[in-house]
């Protein structure tokens, strides 16, 4: 036996009405949130084309807690000239704060070189001098520094590495978030 057509038709307009409200909800088309990783370990691949802090290597992972940083100081220099000290291989990152919060940053190294920690408060060109720079001749790590405000949730910060003297050497780079 079958149906009335009316029916079916008022049966078929209730389901399209229904997924057309369903498909139109806004979480359906909203982007979804990236997936944090708390702990990121991000490695340095762009060894030629990060040397100067306008072209620093972005960071571009969504991280919460703590980025370390895995990176390689080809060969080491340093001249004592105003604008551009380190003649060495010079390493820089770019760094997205993940939400409003402070930040530190930390410089560890195994050997005896003498590795220089350098931050950008704000993404610089590249003949801009750090903000704050380590001037410690040490050759024993860690090098750290932390901000002393608290930071916005976007902003962006330079981290560069440097190497005064010594022989070329790996590093760990931990840049540090908390409330
Ligand atoms: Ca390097
Ligand atoms: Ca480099």
């Amino acid at each position: 036996m079958t149906q009335p057509a009316p029916y079916i038709y008022s049966s078929l307009l209730t389901l399209a009405l229904s997924l057309s409200l369903f498909g139109c909800s806004p979480t359906s088309t909203s982007e979804p949130a990236p997936t944090l990783d708390h702990h990121l370990s991000w490695d340095e691949d762009d060894e030629n084309g990060n040397n100067h802090a306008g072209d620093a290597e972005e960071v571009d992972a969504p991280w919460q807690r703590s980025i370390t940083i895995n990176g390689t100081l080809q060969t080491c220099g340093y001249e004592g000239g105003e604008d551009w000290p380190w003649t060495g291989d010079n390493d820089n990152y770019r760094v997205e704060v993940p939400e409003d919060g402070y930040m530190d940053v930390e410089l560890q190294w195994d050997s005896s070189s003498d590795l220089d920690l350098m931050l950008y408060f704000e993404p610089p060109g590249n003949n801009a001098s750090p903000d704050w720079f380590s001037n410690q001749s040490d050759n024993e790590g860690p090098e750290s520094y932390l901000f002393d405000e608290p930071m916005s949730r976007g902003d962006d910060i330079v981290v560069g590495v440097a190497c005064a003297g010594g022989e070329a050497d790996s590093y760990r780079l931990v840049v540090n978030w908390e409330t």
